[in-house]
Formats: C-alpha cells, sequence, structure tokens
C-alpha cells in the first residue's frame, strides 16, 4: 500500500501543453491521487508514480521513492535514455488493444498499398490512365516479414497472415506465431531476410537495433520481389533507421520502395530528400498514436492493482531495453 504521504503523480512530457491533458485525464479517472507535473515540483516524498513521454533526463531525480514509472506509449528508449533515471524503478510500457489495433491497421493498410499498387493507380487516375497491371501476385505468393516479434510485431504479423499473405517474424529471441515462420537471434537474420520482399520493421530501439536499418541489411532481402525490387516499411523508431541508406538503397535499386512513419530526427526537417523522394511514402510517427483515455485507464488500473498490492504488468528489462 502507497502510505497517504505518497499518493502524488509526478506528469513529465515533452511538451507542456501535451502533459496538460494528461494531467486532467489522470485526475479524472485516479480522484484519490494529486497528479502534478514536474514543472510544478511536486514534494518528492509525496511522489509514488510518474507518468512520462520524452521528459528531460535528469527530471525525475528528486523522486527518489518512485515505485514504477509509466511511459505513455508504446515504446520505453525515451524513458531509458534518462541516465538519471534510479536503476531500481520499475519502468511500465502501455499494452493496450487500441494502440496495438492503431499499428495493425498501417501495417496492413501500408503493406496493402504496396501489395494492391495503389501509388501506381493513384498516379495513373491523375493522367486519365485506364490500365490495369496483368502481374498482380496473389497475397499468398507475397513474402512479408515482420522484423521485432512483441506485442506490436505479434499482431501485425497475425493479421497479415488473415490477409493471406506468406508471413516470417524475427525477434531476438525465438517466438511462435501459428501459422508464422519464426527466426530468432543473429544466426536466423539472414535467412529470414533472404526470404523477405516486403519488410515491416516494429523493434524496439536498443543499442543493438541503432542504426541496423542500412545498407547491409538491404542488399540481404530477397532480390525475386515481385514488386521489381524489396518495400521496407518502418513504424519502429527512427533510430533503427540510416536514412542516407534508404536513399542511396532506392537510387541503387537495392529497395523498391520505403514507407515510413518515424526519422531520424522528427518532426522530418524540411531539407530532407525523403519528402520528396518518388519511391517515399510518409506518414508523421502516427501510425499508433496513444489514445489518452485508454492509456490513463490503463495506467490507473495498474496503479490501483499495485496498491491493492499486484505486481506491475508489462514491466521493462532494463539490461534488454525492452
Ligand atoms: C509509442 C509511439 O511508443 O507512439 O507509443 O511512438
Amino acid at each position: 500500500m502507497t502510505e497517504p504521504g505518497r499518493r502524488a503523480i509526478a506528469v513529465a512530457f515533452e511538451s507542456e501543453h501535451e502533459a496538460g491533458t494528461w494531467i486532467e485525464a489522470l485526475r479524472a479517472r485516479l480522484r484519490g491521487f494529486t497528479v502534478v507535473s514536474v514543472r510544478d515540483r511536486p514534494d518528492p516524498d509525496r511522489v509514488g508514480y510518474a507518468v512520462v513521454w520524452r521528459h528531460s533526463p535528469g527530471s525525475l531525480r528528486p523522486f527518489e521513492r518512485l515505485k514504477a514509472v509509466f511511459s505513455a506509449g508504446a515504446g520505453v528508449d525515451h524513458v531509458l535514455a534518462d541516465a538519471a533515471l534510479p536503476a531500481a524503478v520499475p519502468v511500465v510500457r502501455v499494452v493496450d488493444p487500441t494502440l496495438t489495433n492503431r499499428m495493425s491497421e498501417w501495417v496492413v493498410l501500408h503493406v496493402l498499398l504496396h501489395h494492391r499498387q495503389q501509388r501506381m493507380y493513384d498516379y495513373q487516375q491523375g493522367e486519365k490512365i485506364w490500365a490495369e497491371d496483368p502481374d498482380q501476385p496473389v497475397a499468398a505468393a507475397v513474402r512479408v516479414g515482420v522484423m521485432g516479434l512483441g506485442v506490436l510485431g505479434r499482431d501485425a504479423a497475425v493479421k497479415l497472415k488473415i490477409m493471406g499473405f506468406d508471413v516470417a517474424g524475427w525477434s531476438r529471441s525465438p517466438a511462435a506465431i501459428d501459422g508464422v515462420d519464426t527466426f530468432a537471434g543473429p544466426a536466423e537474420l539472414d535467412a529470414f531476410l533472404a526470404r523477405t520482399e516486403i519488410l515491416v520493421v516494429l523493434l524496439p530501439l536498443t543499442p543493438d537495433t541503432r542504426g541496423i536499418l542500412d545498407m547491409g541489411l538491404f542488399t540481404k532481402l530477397a532480390r525475386d520481389s515481385h514488386f521489381g525490387g524489396p518495400i521496407l516499411l518502418n513504424a519502429g523508431r527512427g533510430g533503427l533507421q540510416n536514412e542516407a541508406d534508404i536513399l542511396r538503397a532506392l537510387d541503387e535499386g537495392v529497395l523498391r520502395a520505403a514507407t515510413l512513419d518515424v526519422f531520424e530526427h522528427e518532426p522530418l526537417p524540411e531539407a530532407s530528400p525523403l519528402w520528396h523522394h518518388p519511391a517515399v511514402t510518409i506518414t508523421p510517427h502516427s501510425a499508433a498514436v496513444s489514445d489518452t483515455v485508454a492509456t490513463v485507464d490503463y495506467i490507473a488500473r495498474q496503479i490501483e492493482a499495485h496498491e491493492n498490492g499486484a505486481p506491475l504488468a508489462n514491466t521493462v528489462d532494463r539490461n534488454r531495453h525492452y
């Protein structure tokens, strides 16, 4: 039980405006708690929990009695980037069906856009061209590979399978998903890439995965793609990708197309050549925006259960960084 003195929640967001929305929602849902922005310097002795999104490193340092830090999103790299985060405090990620569904919607939508050549038909509509692609492959012949088989990757793989694609998955440690061929660890990465013509990346950003999407990896993807070259979709983290290599791979025909939701620098700088590259589709880190009400409810349920002695769910393994 949190003793009465520790019934405060500190909210630390990059955007104070966004923090305000979350503070209101947390106050409405957790009436027995005081909810305050870290910028209002809550009394450290009273703070038992923190809810954060890209908080400024070190801003949680005064709260030595924290029982948990909640990320306001699925990713936790922004939390773990804070070197001043007390080592013993559990970090909890959001696992919420609204977020998972949104990510799978994005994945299925963009795989289908490539598979069904929608960008070509958009162009043809503009030019009033009535011409059907005679070589449209069937989904079962198209080899999609999902890199990262956490909650989001698994759901996306299952839904792609339902659409009829030939789906495989790769993760750091072995995973089993009905109807999906799975590959694990560095030793099986090349075999996974060699059979993949549409690569969907939902990896967490860790010291091992930073920059993994580079020319070396792209050259290992299936060369016998139905689309004239392999296609990359990244909705994981921008830090996974080397954007100069993506552009070079597109220009040299190593990649046929890329759909990117995340970028090395966000917002994507106006000067980035990705904006107007004809083979690039951009979405503004909007693939799976957290729904505030659903996420606050998830955090509140966890705090309530923890106050009643239950262990926290979906905690991060700080050694693995996810
Ligand atoms: C998340 C995100 O981590 O939106 O949830 O990036």
